[in-house]
């Protein structure tokens, strides 16, 4: 018996010995090792999950998986196909099936090539005829020349590039009828030959010729067995008659049948999903299963993700009162636009800009606000306050950059991408060509902003300018644009943000503030507040006549 050689593999910082090497270890070490039956990587998995030390890829599973029959009807790239799913999902030796070969020792040759370049532990190959046929199927089946099959053996052995992979043979003569004598001999001559174990294939219905064998066999090689017709014989007695290996060959295929039928039958019976539901895996651990995790955090290591550096708060706590009945059931911001609500296209675009966290302040049938991957903060005194004690709701998110907007605006991925630019401690967006802009119903007031400076089309004229007021109270003459609804804040401008928040409330002055209220407060600090303007090309969504401008957008 050759030694147990132990060949090291470099992975991940940790040394550990190659699927071929514990393959190896597993046949050779003295005690009844078990490998059970897996068809795909799927099942492949299941099985190193569950505990094996190693996996037998079944011809009849994989054949039976594809819907042909186990009688080399896949070819042998096809299952190498399948193989190459198998050994990349687990890490678990596996014990390829390899029928006869699929040919003479040229074609055994090119097989184990083949294997060992999909780290597959190892192959057996059974002394009967290509095309083969399942041992358990019609009488008795020709056998393959004993020569031409240690030929095989030898062949393969002398094309193994790791001295671990093994190469186990498969003396048919018992199933076939010869008798143990026959099957001594070719055990002897597959063992002469290379064979690093010997499969002694049965198919009566108790172990008495395998045990035969083995009392004949002794410990000349590792012997292993596929107890599928003699499933009743206890365990034990393998051990007793030191098997080294056996085979639980086909069991996931042939259980997967009975759970795919009986479900199956279910759901076409009652038309519903109701029952089976709870008795199946649950999508969640399928994903569990294919290793969605792992690329959720590759993922995190290897994709650039845009980062800009600043969290946005949205305000949407307002009804939108003069939207009328498309605001019973929920806030204007999460009124349809074709296809989908305001808001979530506002969150998409934010991510979009690299903006992640966004925490939505939420007030009128809040819970209509249910979108996914978005923080959110309550003003439940939605209907008594306006928009800055909404702010005031997210006052502890006030800790670093960031953006504040209206939950009712639609804007130009652009303009958001030109403010997260934009230096300043305090930088509000404001429409340097609002007197184009359509007026919307009567008696809707405007927030408008006076500036040091209008605004220019000089290519070079596009710095900041300052902010000098804020307000309804503004008159249109004065005004050098208007209030979009939209601002951002730096780590500083934030922090100040905070104190004015805190001094609003002690006077007594936030519940019925709003944003242009609060800026001029700070202005009046002698906080500098910068106005970056944009010329149109923006909607905030207050009533019907809005509503239909903003269904017109793409
Ligand atoms: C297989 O699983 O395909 C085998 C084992 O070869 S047996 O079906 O028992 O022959
Ligand atoms: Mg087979």
């Amino acid at each position: 018996m050759t030694s147990v050689k132990l060949a090291i593999v470099e992975g991940g910082g940790n040394a550990k010995l190659s699927k071929a090497a514990r393959f190896r270890e597993m046949l050779q070490r003295g005690s009844l090792d078990f490998i059970m039956e897996a068809h795909n990587g799927l099942s492949a998995r299941i099985v190193e999950e569950t505990g094996f030390d190693g996996i037998w890829a079944s011809g009849l599973s994989m054949s039976a998986a594809l819907g042909v029959r186990d009688n080399n009807e896949a070819s042998w790239t096809q299952v190498l196909e399948v193989l190459e799913f198998m050994s990349d999902a687990t890490s678990v030796p596996i014990l390829v099936d390899g029928d006869t070969g699929y040919g003479n020792f040229n074609n055994m040759r090119r097989l184990v090539t083949k294997l060992e370049q999909r780290d597959i532990a190892a192959v057996c190959i059974e002394d009967k005829l290509f095309p083969k046929t399942n041992s358990f199927l019609g009488s008795a089946q020709p056998l393959a020349d004993i020569d031409e099959f240690c030929g095989k053996i030898k062949a393969g052995k002398d094309s193994q590039r790791s001295d671990d992979f093994s190469i186990i043979a498969r003396v048919e003569a018992l199933i076939s009828g010869w008798g143990l004598d026959e099957a001594l001999r070719r055990a002897e001559a597959y063992n002469e030959a290379g064979a690093d174990a010997i499969l002694i294939h049965s198919k009566i219905a108790d172990p008495s010729e395998i045990f035969a064998f083995t009392k004949e066999w002794g410990n000349r090689s590792p012997v292993v067995i596929v107890p599928t017709m003699y499933y009743a014989t206890p365990t034990q007695q393998f051990r007793d008659h030191e098997i080294s290996l056996i085979i639980w060959a086909n069991h996931n295929m042939r259980v997967a049948i009975q759970a795919m039928r009986d479900l199956s039958k279910e759901i076409f019976d009652t038309e519903s999903l109701v029952g089976p539901e709870a008795r199946i895996a649950s999508v969640k651990e399928v994903f569990v299963l294919t290793g969605n995790e792992e690329l959720a955090a590759a993922e995190e290591r290897y994709l650039p993700t845009q980062d800009a550096g600043c969290k946005a708060i949205v305000l949407a706590a307002s009804r939108g009162a003069a939207l009328g009945k498309l605001t019973d059931d929920k806030p204007k911001c999460m009124i349809d636009v074709r296809g989908q609500p305001l808001l979530r296209r506002q969150v998409a675009m934010l991510n979009e800009s690299g903006v992640q966290d966004v925490i939505i302040v939420r007030g009128y049938k809040k819970d209509a606000i249910d979108l996914p991957s978005v923080g959110t903060r309550d003003n439940d005194e939605f209907a008594d306050t306006k928009e800055l004690y909404s702010l005031a709701c997210a006052r502890e998110d006030l800790d670093g950059p960031c953006l504040v907007t209206y939950g009712d605006i639609l804007f130009r991925p652009y303009m958001l991408d030109a403010l997260l630019r934009a230096e300043g401690d305090i930088v509000i967006v404001a429409d340097a060509l609002w007197r184009d802009r359509e007026q919307s119903a009567e008696g809707l007031v405007r927030d408008l902003i006076v500036a040091d400076r209008a605004f220019t089309t000089n290519f070079l004229d596009d710095a900041l300018v300052n902010l000098s007021a804020a307000g309804h109270g503004i008159s249109p003459e004065d005004a050098t644009g208007e209030w979009v609804g939209m601002l951002k804040l730096s780590k500083a401008g934030a922090a100040a943000v905070r104190v004015e928040l805190d001094a609003m409330d002690a006077d007594g002055l936030l519940r019925n503030a709003e944003i242009p209220d609060l800026l001029n407060r700070m202005m009046a600090a002698g906080h500098k507040v910068q106005v970056q303007y944009i010329t149109g090309q923006w909607l905030d969504v207050d009533d019907a006549h809005d509503l239909a401008q903003a269904r017109n957008i793409t």
